[in-house]
């Protein structure tokens, strides 16, 4: 591979697969299976804690699956499947075949099951809160019952944005994106003359034209609640429709005047949490009530303490607009986050490998696996139940890098010493492969055939070949057939047919629903020659006003909530007793905040959103080589550059009681003052003095739960300062 080059159908290509041929080639490929001296030794604990320190020993492919088909049927026998890990999040690659999770799962399915994750690092808040609320999954909600673009520029007057809505970031998305839309669209708002509100710490977070109102991260809830007192004290809620289509205003009212808690929640009130001036957060209300206004919030928003919070407010601040239910009104989450969101479009099912079924009934929300691994038999709350934490012998990772994604990386090192054994397949020499005992060298989509497709895409294609596997790398699937053929599952997870045939078998079951729902696809050998094609599936017909007929009648269409209308106040969720979220949207102080206590220590807060080159870690390798590309810029306002005798350029050491990373300064107003951000995607690489060399932000971010109900991560919610480096080491960390 020499080049890629952009889909010439893309009105707005993003350049992240330019490094694609660097990072195929690149030296920090996986060769040969790889087994960890220590472990192989065998001796004593297989000496864990030297994990990532340990040479490793090249074996040839036959040695290391017996080794590691061994080991399985070891802490099979002795422990059971309970005791394997298998939820491996990652994003790994596109291709609908190959799709890494979907292998691995089926593979520990076939031998008897593992312990799973459940939601995502991206919504996993979301994913808790949002049924709750409106009585449907959120990616339900997401796919199906928000504005599309076109709706939005048809009738929105104004547009408020939390978090923005990032043309960065809609350039990626599971399964693939193919025409970048997000920029155009926003284009055409602006050009339209729609009011495009930014609200959020980073002015570059959406369309440079935009207003920006520059919030304290972490505060959006304070805000929101501000703004409903002003709709509320001026006669602007929409009575009718709460009394119609809602449950629990009243009750929520008197918190919002402070009748429960004392605290009325005035934008005075608001402005000194939130830090937007009184008048700024009145006219914003006024703005609102008096034009067609959607809502809409970031991803990021939930991705903090209590990030439950601020995802109910802003549906309860769009109920009180009486907006929900009309074309270009209401709420949505996620615009932006990732390409395809609010792109109109018919609906086919999945392409999608059968996982089987997992006899382990046990499953951890999915960023909770550092407290999984240092507190087995421990008990949590999730979303109202209590569980337990399973203790784990064996953990497996295909497709994801948690030295990468987890949240206080230095924790997780600590965790990571726990299980017997780690096995990973990975393409690169990642950070979680070098801390694993077991390294299989997996194929990237370029060395192997499959389809690509996602449903959030109008497109189809065929994935050809493109170069040799690199090494001795083989796919997953070849990997895992070998090792269930040794468990003796051989036949459970291939049913006899090479991946060639899996992908024919997929792909005509695809055609067939295809064709139920009235959309013709060519045959495989016909998608092979012509590469790709665009199914005729997008439309503004394929979007409906959402919750039209809800608000038309929500007797005859009620929502799946236990009261059949929108939940202001829950039941259910006052039933679970967590302070933290009663029965009604709170603003609850985070931990770590510019307006807390711990703000003294680390007077700076660190947001670290995804990387505008790249796909989270991936590509990383060839990446770095780019001159001056590490260690990862940390963006600063121009005042906390200059109380630090900063300038642009210059190299810094980010830290807080957590840990360190070194990062190089990039001076810009158009971050608010005291706010940090550094992005994620730098693989995790601690020097002598337990400092990060390239910039991973997680080295610093904290590893609590979202609340009790989501158990999401909390990355956002993190205080830091920066030094210039030349001063040495920043003082030892503390806890
Ligand atoms: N290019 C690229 N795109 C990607 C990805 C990638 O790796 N690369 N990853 C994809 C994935 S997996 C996901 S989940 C999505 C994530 O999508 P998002 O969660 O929407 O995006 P982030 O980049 O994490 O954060 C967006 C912005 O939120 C702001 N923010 C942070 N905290 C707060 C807060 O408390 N309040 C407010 N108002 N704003 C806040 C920050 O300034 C940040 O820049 O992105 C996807 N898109
Ligand atoms: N501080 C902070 N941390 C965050 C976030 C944040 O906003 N802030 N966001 C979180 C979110 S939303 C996400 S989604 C995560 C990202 O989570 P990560 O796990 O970091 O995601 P990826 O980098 O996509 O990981 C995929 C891995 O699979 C490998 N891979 C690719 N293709 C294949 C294949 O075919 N086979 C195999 N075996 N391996 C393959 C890649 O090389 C890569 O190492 O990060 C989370 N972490
Ligand atoms: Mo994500």
């Amino acid at each position: 591979m020499v080049a890629a080059a952009p889909f010439s159908d893309d009105p707005n290509p993003p350049d992240i697969s330019d490094i694609l041929p660097a990072a195929i080639h690149h030296r920090t490929r996986v060769l040969h299976p790889s087994i960890r001296k220590g472990w192989l030794d065998g001796r004593g604990d297989r000496a864990r804690k030297r994990r990532g320190q340990d040479p490793f020993v090249e074996l040839p492919w036959d040695e290391a699956l017996d080794i590691a088909a061994a080991e399985l049927e070891r802490v099979r026998r002795e422990h059971g499947n309970g005791a394997i890990f298998g939820g491996s999040y990652g994003w790994a690659s596109a291709g609908r075949f190959h799709h890494a999770l979907g292998q691995v799962h089926r593979f520990l399915n076939s031998i008897g099951g593992y312990v799973a994750s459940v939601a995502s690092y991206s919504t996993a808040a979301a994913q808790a809160i949002i049924p709750h609320v409106f009585g449907m999954p959120f990616l339900r909600l997401l796919w199906g019952h928000q504005n599309s673009w076109p709706m939005i520029e048809a009738h929105t007057e104004t547009l408020v944005m939390f978090g923005g809505i990032s043309p960065k970031n809609s350039q990626v998305s599971m399964g693939g994106v193919t025409e970048h839309q997000a920029l155009g669209w926003l284009e055409r708002y602006q050009a339209k003359g729609m009011h495009l509100i930014n609200i959020g710490p980073q002015r570059t977070d959406t369309i440079a034209s935009s207003k920006w109102l520059p919030t304290i991260p972490g505060t959006d809830t304070a805000l929101m609640l501000g703004l409903a007192h002003v709709l509320e004290t001026e006669g602007l809620v929409d009575r009718a429709f709460l009394e119609r289509c809602t449950t629990g205003y009243d009750r929520f009212r008197r918190y919002l005047f402070g009748e429960t808690d004392g605290e009325s929640k005035s934008p005075e009130w608001a402005t000194g949490i939130c830090g937007i001036e009184a008048g700024e957060i009145r006219a914003l209300a006024h703005r609102m009530a008096g034009t067609r206004t959607l809502i809409t919030v970031a991803w990021a928003l939930q991705r903090g303490q209590n990030g439950e919070q601020p995802y109910w407010m802003a549906a309860v601040l769009a109920a009180m607009l009486g907006q929900i239910g009309l074309p270009g009104g209401g709420i949505g989450y996620g615009y932006g986050a990732i390409g395809g969101v609010g792109v109109p479009l018919k609906r086919l099912g999945g392409l999608r490998l059968p996982q089987g079924d997992n006899p382990v009934a046990d499953a951890i929300p999915v960023a909770r696996i550092a407290d999984m691994l240092l507190n087995p038999g421990d008990q949590y709350e999730f979303n109202g139940q209590r569980r337990v934490y399973p203790d784990i012998r064996l953990v497996y990772w295909c497709g994801g890098n948690p030295f990468h994604h987890h949240q206080d990386l230095g924790r997780l090192s600590r965790a990571w010493e726990k299980p017997d054994t780690i096995i990973v397949h990975e393409p690169w020499w990642t950070a979680t492969a070098k801390r694993a005992d077991i390294v299989f060298p997996a194929t990237t989509p370029f060395e192997r055939e499959d389809i690509g497709r996602s449903p959030n895409d109008a497109y189809l294609f065929h994935m050809g070949r493109l170069v040799e596997p690199v090494g001795e790398a083989r796919d997953d699937y070849e990997i895992f057939t070998d090792l269930a053929r040794r468990l003796g599952t051989g036949e459970v997870f291939s049913e006899g047919r090479t991946a060639a045939d899996w992908q024919r078998h997929l792909y005509d079951r695809f055609r067939q629903e295809a064709a139920r729902l009235g959309v013709e696809t060519p045959g495989l050998d016909e998608l092979r020659r012509r590469n790709w094609v665009k199914l005729p599936i997008e439309g503004a017909e394929y979007a409906p006003v959402p919750f039209a007929a809800f608000r038309e009648d929500p007797l005859a269409h009620p929502l799946n909530t236990p009261s059949g209308r929108l939940e202001i106040y829950s039941e259910t969720i006052a039933g679970f007793g967590y302070d933290e979220c009663p029965g009604h949207p709170v603003w609850r102080a985070p931990d770590e905040w510019l307006g807390g206590p711990s703000a003294a220590a680390y007077p700076l807060h660190l947001v670290s959103p995804q990387p505008g080159d790249k796909l989270h870690s991936q590509m990383e390798s060839a990446l770095a080589d780019i001159e001056d590309a590490r260690p990862m810029p940390v963006i600063m306002n121009p005042e906390d550059a200059k109380a630090r005798a900063i300038r642009d350029g210059d190299p810094v050491v980010v830290f807080n009681g957590r840990g360190r990373c070194r990062a190089r300064a990039r001076v810009s107003d158009h971050i608010r003052e005291h706010v940090v951000a550094i992005s994620t995607g730098a693989w995790f690489d601690p020097d002598d003095h337990d400092t990060d060399r390239q910039g991973n932000p997680n080295v610093l971010t904290r590893d609590i739960g979202t609340s009790r109900i989501g158990q999401g991560c909390s990355a956002h919610t993190t205080l830091v300062d920066v030094a210039r480096q030349e001063r040495g080491h920043p003082p030892e960390p503390s806890t």
